[in-house]
């Protein structure tokens, strides 16, 4: 299915005089609202491939109806997202779930969708079908050589994958850990980690970075092996220029400081994927900005500031991507309600008086400081990121089209009640 853009502009007309209303009284109020328009119209967030399916739990799925089957219905669920909010320009995808047969056609197909290939993600946290080694008790750490040895050879086939479809990255998560005392040397598995992925890094091409992403826990309960930043950024800094550390916002010990975290990364020079989603426990992966706005707020007042400072393009020079799971909700209505709350807190980001911050810091003026803050996350910004949305040829309002034009019964229609999604 394609959403014909005559159908967008039919329903922006009849929501753009209430629109304009709301557009107009916050423009006044903001310096150079086309400086701000032309950088949130260019934001865009990478949807992966497994979030398009209903996710699950350890206690059960709960399927949902006409789910993508195939690597080209994905990316037709993008294309879906991209035609309604001009802000999911790019697909993550993961190998093997996603395995290309014939790379020009997919490419072509996503081209078809004004869509491109973000970074590409290796899986040795799971045994796959006639694999010789298992992945039980690790991958790139594990004490065998001949199970990391394949988990390394997985990563350079994932890598030429990603160039045959035009992807400038690989993301590195590992599930390697121990879950009880005694069962790991630390130093070892940090060792064999460390040595595997500079096999790896050996095959990524020159403009190619590799992103190692770390995790607290889960699926092991005991240790990690890239438990945290520090630890990500250990290997990134030993692994050379084209690795960097990868954020993902579910991936810490509860109250973790990660507008702290982002901005040491950036100044490090070290920080290179993100990882979109929210949560109110640990992993959660609940819709972004669902639980947590003003921490996810935070967190881009952090990387606006860092970036700037670094002379890094906002648009390009990180990989932004949303990595969540969808439970209850459609998958595409909750990636568009993500992707909106993205773009809310980057265009208030954008809005903080950064001279007014600093002269506020100097002064130790701590009422200042929060009062600049709070003033740009407490403004309702939605019109803006609705202006450039509409400027861009999108949907003033994509969740409320997406229902009116009854997207997922077409879907269903053309693919059937029991198409399931590859993934978790
Ligand atoms: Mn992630």
């Amino acid at each position: 299915m394609r959403i014909e853009q005559q159908v967008i502009d039919q329903h922006n007309q009849k929501l753009d005089a209430k629109h304009r209303r709301a557009f107009n009284y916050i423009s006044e109020d903001v310096s150079d609202v086309e400086a701000l328009l032309e950088k949130v119209q260019k934001f865009q967030i990478a949807i992966p491939s497994w979030a398009l399916g209903t996710g699950g739990t350890r206690f059960g799925r709960f399927t949902g109806k006409g789910e993508p089957s195939s690597l080209e219905q994905k990316i037709e669920d993008v294309g879906l997202l991209h035609a309604l909010n001009k802000s999911s320009g790019a697909i993550s995808l993961h190998i093997p779930w996603d395995i290309p047969k014939d790379a020009d056609n997919i490419k072509d197909l996503a081209a078809s969708y004004d869509l491109v290939f973000d970074a590409v993600n290796s899986n040795t946290f799971q045994d796959q079908p006639g694999q010789e080694y298992s992945y039980k008790f690790g991958s790139l750490q594990h004490v065998d050589p001949n199970v990391r040895k394949q988990a390394v050879d997985h990563n350079i086939e994932v890598i030429k994958h990603g160039i045959a479809l035009g992807s400038k990255a690989l993301t590195v998560w590992l599930a390697d850990g121990s879950s009880f005392p005694g069962q790991l040397n630390f130093r070892e598995a940090f060792q064999n980690t460390l040595e595997s992925l500079r096999e790896i890094y050996k095959h990524l091409p020159e403009d190619w970075k590799m992103f190692v992403e770390y995790k607290a826990f889960e699926p092991n309960f005991y240790s990690t092996t890239i438990a945290d930043w520090g630890q990500s950024l250990l290997l990134a800094n030993k692994l050379g220029d084209k690795a960097y550390t990868l954020v993902d916002l579910g991936h810490h010990l509860p109250n973790a400081n990660i507008e702290q975290i982002v901005s040491l990364l950036l100044m490090e020079g070290k920080l290179a994927g993100f990882h979109f989603n929210d949560s109110k426990y640990a992993d959660d992966d609940l819709t972004a900005g669902s639980i947590k706005p003003y921490q996810l707020f935070l967190i881009f007042n952090e990387l606006v500031d860092g970036m700037d400072a670094a002379g890094i393009d906002h648009a390009t020079g990180l990989g932004w991507m949303i990595d969540a799971s969808h439970n209850l909700k459609d998958p595409l209505v909750d990636l568009l309600q993500s992707v909106e709350a993205i773009k809310i807190a980057y265009t208030q980001a954008l809005m903080v008086d950064r001279n007014a911050l600093k002269a506020a810091q100097q002064a130790n003026d701590v009422v200042k400081a929060q009062e600049i803050l709070q003033g740009v996350f407490r403004t309702d910004v939605r019109s803006i990121v609705a202006e450039a949305r509409l400027r861009s040829g999108g949907a003033l309002n994509p969740v409320g089209l997406f229902e009116d034009i009854s997207v997922r019964t077409k879907l269903i229609e053309e693919r059937g009640s029991n198409s399931v999604a590859t993934g978790l």
